[in-house]
């Protein structure tokens, strides 16, 4: 992959080598009193800090997985991978980490910082107008990427870092999760009762509850007793099942990854060198040394139960990793309440200090600087110099066997934590949000700060995960989702169920509309994924990435879905509609119901109230510009595209590359995929429409095309193709 001239590496010290890029830059190594572009740097207490005099008018995007703005100044953000399902807007870390950004303004530059421990960006929290980095090592590569182009710098940062990954096809239908189905029936009835309501959907997840005592590799017989039987089942209706795995390994006698891995050293160890022991769901556990070779390939390979059952999903969690205790943790604990019972009577705050050490005795930073791992050149290393690398290796295990066993076969894999690198291989959804409005617009932001990172196949939870949700915001939600690369309902222990027939009857027909509106959708939505990832543009990008102007640089909750759409979700609790900002060109309006129901209005550039009532999500297509859809179905590929409805406003010139392939190998990499390119002109009144086909391995099974095309004055021709 070449890099063009823009691109510095910066070497400090020795690093870690991460697996982050794909590419060996020449680095410039970094001396004492040398300078980098646009930083002044300061050594300080063993920490490196990068200082930044932000002007007025700059704005900081990227960072990926965080809370805050879509535009990072005014806030810190801290890189160290945590589990906290408490998405609060004070919180400075989440479950990845992401030290890739983006300053546009009077200069503009991007900076990724390789270095896979804690990381610190204060972007004018602390001084409003200074951005200062810190991070607390002298081991660490920085990227300097000095381009004047937003897009630039992102395509740059992926010949780097590698291109995003690209899941099957089915994988952008209609998914369900709950924590959790607790039998094999309760997950055959829900797949049913999608079937039985007309709700599309491909996948259902089974979670923790379905191993046996939470033992990763297992499956409890009471209350799965024929799981691969559920899958086949399952399989037979277009419902794809997707599992659940935890890193940690309970430590039983006699159980095989237990045995296994004592034996053959595989697990992280003490100081001592005795296996580390941390509790998570099972109770105690040692966790896989992820980072050796060796191990990791063995863990690989215990995908093979599943597989081997025609499993294609998988789903990695908890693997920050996420400890809820250790034994020393725990002791401290049972002390301070010992001296607490002894004392009483004059308890106090004592009172309240037992409470903060009980919190704190999850995740805490104490236990992940004791424990190491083995690499492979027999070198150990403290977990807490590589933590953020823990789930990219968790998941690249994952990745590497299931390419072992099937080479050609895409698969749908998701990890809960990561580090760049790690969207090469799989993705990330958002982590444990919550059912609150405010966590939609979270969503919205992540979705595009994410999208920045690689990670194009993402999303939330959809209606939220703690708490519980009502019916109005399981709608808004599945209209925002319906409208994300990763569409899953998912929820919490003990909250309210929000499967799509969980409310009243209307509820249920707003719902299937709307999920059946995703799927007429997949058409338009596979096309630009694909086409986004070849050509190395986000898939979806914020306004400001599009157009220019200091008035888009404040549109955080409306963004560009692929290069036709924009979306507009309504994330406000009681709302008939929402204000709308329709940028520099004229937009035709599909305030959206139902896929084949359009009331199509042209506006011109400006700020509008656009109604949308619950039933309505508003979309945009922009002008000289297409979308194509098709009739819903049940699942991804339960019948032949043979129809498409082509839709666009189009005043001068609009062309729109249709992409499609088999949508499950890597069959396209060799040319076996097929096109169309739609062109359409106006001509006087008319439209002049020319579609050329390339279709050399058979991929189109496309037989009409129904188009629809609006003019500037919002007159619309309607005409059939027969191909
Ligand atoms: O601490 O497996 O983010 O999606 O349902 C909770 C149970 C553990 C956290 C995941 C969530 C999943 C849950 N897990």
């Amino acid at each position: 992959m070449q890099l063009t001239q823009y691109t510095t590496l910066y070497r400090i010290g020795k690093p870690f080598k991460t697996g982050a890029v794909i590419v060996d830059l020449e680095n410039k190594d970094f001396q004492q009193n040398d300078t980098i572009p646009y930083f002044q740097v300061e050594e300080k207490d063993n920490k490196i800090n990068f200082i930044y005099n932000m002007s007025k008018e700059d704005v900081v995007y990227g960072l990926g997985e965080t809370l805050g703005a879509l535009n990072k100044r005014g806030k810190i953000y801290r890189f160290y991978n945590t589990d906290d399902p408490e998405h609060t807007p004070e919180k400075m870390s989440l479950y990845g980490s992401h030290p890739f950004m983006i300053l546009d303004g009077k200069s503009t530059f991007g900076l990724f910082i390789d270095y896979p421990s804690e990381i610190i960006f204060d972007i004018g929290f602390t001084d409003k107008d200074i951005l200062k980095i810190t991070v607390p090592s002298k081991d660490f590569d920085l990227y300097i990427f000095d381009s004047d182009e937003k897009l630039s710098i992102i395509k740059e940062y992926f010949n780097l870092t590698g291109k995003p990954y690209i899941p099957p096809k089915w994988a952008f239908g209609f998914q369900q999760s709950r924590w959790s189905y607790f039998s094999e029936e309760e997950v055959r009835n829900v797949a049913k009762k999608f079937r039985e309501t007309g709700i599309p959907c491909d996948v259902i997840y089974t979670d923790i509850d379905y191993m046996d005592s939470y033992k990763v590799f297992t499956i409890n017989k009471e209350k799965f007793p024929n799981y691969e039987g559920m899958v086949k089942d399952l399989k037979e209706i277009g419902i794809k099942v997707i599992p659940i795995l935890d890193p940690g390994v309970k430590i039983e006698k006699g159980y095989e990854m237990y045995e296994e891995g004592k034996d053959k050293g595989f697990f992280c160890v003490d100081e001592n060198g005795n296996d580390f022991v941390a509790a998570v769901w099972p109770g105690a556990t040692h966790f896989p040394n992820f980072l050796n070779s060796e191990v990791r390939r063995w863990w690989g390979k215990k995908y093979k139960l599943f597989t081997d059952m025609g499993i294609k999903g998988f789903w990695n969690d908890m693997n920050e990793p996420s400890i809820f205790y250790t034994p020393k943790g725990l002791d401290n604990l049972f002390e301070l309440l010992k001296d607490l019972e002894e004392n009483k009577e004059n308890a106090g705050i004592e009172v309240f200090l037992a409470r903060e050490t009980l919190l704190n005795i999850a995740n805490n930073p104490e236990d992940y600087r004791s424990f190491f791992h083995k690499l492979d050149d027999g070198s150990l290393i403290n977990h807490d110099k590589v933590h953020n690398l823990y789930g990219f290796n968790m998941t690249k295990a994952t990745a590497d066997e299931l390419k072992e066993l099937n080479p050609n076969e895409r698969y749908l894999l998701l990890s809960r934590s990561s580090y760049p690198g790690l969207h090469r291989i799989a993705s990330i959804w958002m982590g444990d949000n919550k059912s609150w409005w405010e966590h939609m617009l979270v969503n919205i932001r992540m979705l595009q700060s994410l999208n920045m990172m690689g990670f194009f196949y993402t999303g939330a939870d959809i209606g939220g995960f703690g708490a519980d949700s009502s019916a109005e915001l399981v709608i808004r939600w599945m209209e925002l989702g319906a409208f994300t690369p990763f569409y899953r309902n998912h929820t919490a222990l003990n909250t309210r169920p929000q499967e799509p027939w969980q409310f009243d009857e209307e509820s249920l027909n707003i719902m299937r509309d709307i999920v059946r509106l995703r799927y007429a959708f997949i058409p338009y939505t596979y096309s630009e994924y694909m086409n986004s990832v070849k050509e190395s543009v986000p898939f979806v990008k914020p306004l400001s990435f599009v157009f220019e102007g200091d008035r888009v640089k404040d549109i955080e909750d409306q963004y560009m879905y692929g290069d036709s759409l924009m979306v507009a979700p309504v994330h406000e609790q009681n709302k008939k509609g929402r204000y709308v900002h329709l940028p520099d060109v004229k937009w035709l309006n599909w305030t959206a119901c139902k896929y084949g129901e359009r009331n199509m209005k042209v506006y011109e550039p400006g700020d509008y109230y656009i109604q949308a009532y619950l039933n309505e999500i508003p979309l945009f297509i922009k002008e000289n510009s297409l979308i194509v859809l098709s009739e819903p179905m049940n699942y991804v590929g339960e019948k032949d595209i043979t129809e498409l409805t082509v839709i666009g406003l189009v005043s001068d010139h609009a062309i729109y590359n249709y992409y499609d392939d088999d949508g499950t190998t890597y069959n396209f990499t060799k040319g076996e995929f097929g096109n169309l390119k739609i062109d359409i002109t106006k001509v006087g009144k008319d439209f002049k429409i020319d579609v050329k086909p390339y279709d050399p391995a058979n991929i189109l099974k496309i037989k009409k095309i129904h188009f629809e095309i609006y003019d500037s004055d919002g007159s619309v021709i309607k005409k059939d193709m027969t191909l």
